[in-house]
């Protein structure tokens, strides 16, 4: 599908904790995954912080430290993403709900992460958004404002706004093509991108993920099995074709 312009159309891909997977980070509601090990009402919700700040110090800490660990890269999946926003003659747009740097690292470069950044942390005094590769604790002094116990990890937690959300919309509102890869589709307002696109847009909408996500009906498209294999496939054949699906 070419646009009036002649622009080749402009994509949205969403991305979840599936795509990451097969680089050795865990999902969260996988078999094995993140919730089952830790109550996500302890860790990720901002009454569990003002219960237990100490925990989620922890747990945070934990995955700032294995996502430092060598051996954790991008994989084929990531590469194929970066790869489509250089050589896509129109915009490309990944938004993602993953808090790791995955897709930095593999070369994307238009990118929103809208559950925020895990080497990022934010003083609740004044706000400021500080890059932090370290372990955070309660006797932390906020760089800026000096106020100490004050910083928290700045992620997008339940109850809580996810970032970036007027550019989202505004980049769904003008796509052609919605990509959504390795997210189940459980947690809004991201599961909900797809109904917006078919309601407002006339984008062509594809999921690709392990199985089939909880909002799978909602695809005209659908391409399963490990990322690391649907989605360079998927991404060659639309650079060789040069053109969106209708
Ligand atoms: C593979 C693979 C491989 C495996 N290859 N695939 C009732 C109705 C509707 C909404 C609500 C409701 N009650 C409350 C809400 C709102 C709430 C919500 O959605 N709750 C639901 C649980 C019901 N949402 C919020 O509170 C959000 N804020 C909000 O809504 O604000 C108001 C608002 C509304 C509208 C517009 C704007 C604002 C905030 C949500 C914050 C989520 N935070 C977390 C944790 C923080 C970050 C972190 O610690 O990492 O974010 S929760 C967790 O889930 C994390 C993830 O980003 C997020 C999504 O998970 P994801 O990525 O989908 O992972 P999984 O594990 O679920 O799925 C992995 C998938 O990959 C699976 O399908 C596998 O099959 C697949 N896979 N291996 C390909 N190799």
């Amino acid at each position: 599908m070419r646009d009036q312009g002649g622009n080749a159309g402009s994509i949205v891909v969403l991305t979840g904790a599936g795509i990451s997977k097969e680089s050795g980070l865990d999902t969260f509601r996988c078999e094995g995954g993140i919730w089952s090990k830790v109550s996500l009402e302890d860790v990720a919700t901002p009454s569990g912080f003002s219960r237990n700040p100490a925990l989620v110090h922890a747990f945070y800490n934990a995955r700032r430290e294995k996502l430092a660990d060598p051996q954790i890269v991008p994989n084929a999946a990531h590469a194929a993403l970066a790869r489509l926003e250089q050589e896509w003659p129109g915009e490309v747009m990944l938004v993602t709900q993953n808090i790791d740097d995955l897709h930095e690292r593999a070369g994307s470069r238009n990118l929103l992460h809208m559950h925020g950044e895990l080497a990022k942390v934010r003083c609740g005094r004044c706000e400021t958004v500080i890059c932090w590769r370290d372990e955070l604790g309660l006797d932390d002094a906020c760089p800026a404002c000096g106020a100490v116990g004050r910083l928290r990890p700045h992620v997008v937690w339940f109850g809580e706004m996810p970032l970036e959300m007027e550019r989202i919309y505004q980049a769904l509102d003008r796509c052609q093509l919605f990509m959504s890869i390795g997210t189940s589709g459980h947690v809004y307002p991201a599961a909900g991108f797809v109904s917006h696109v078919r309601t407002y847009t006339r984008a062509h909408t594809v999921e690709l993920n392990l199985e089939p996500s909880t909002g799978a009906s909602l695809f005209e498209e659908t391409v399963y099995g490990p990322a690391t294999e649907v989605v360079p496939v998927y991404i060659n054949a639309l650079l060789r074709g040069g053109q969106l699906p209708d």
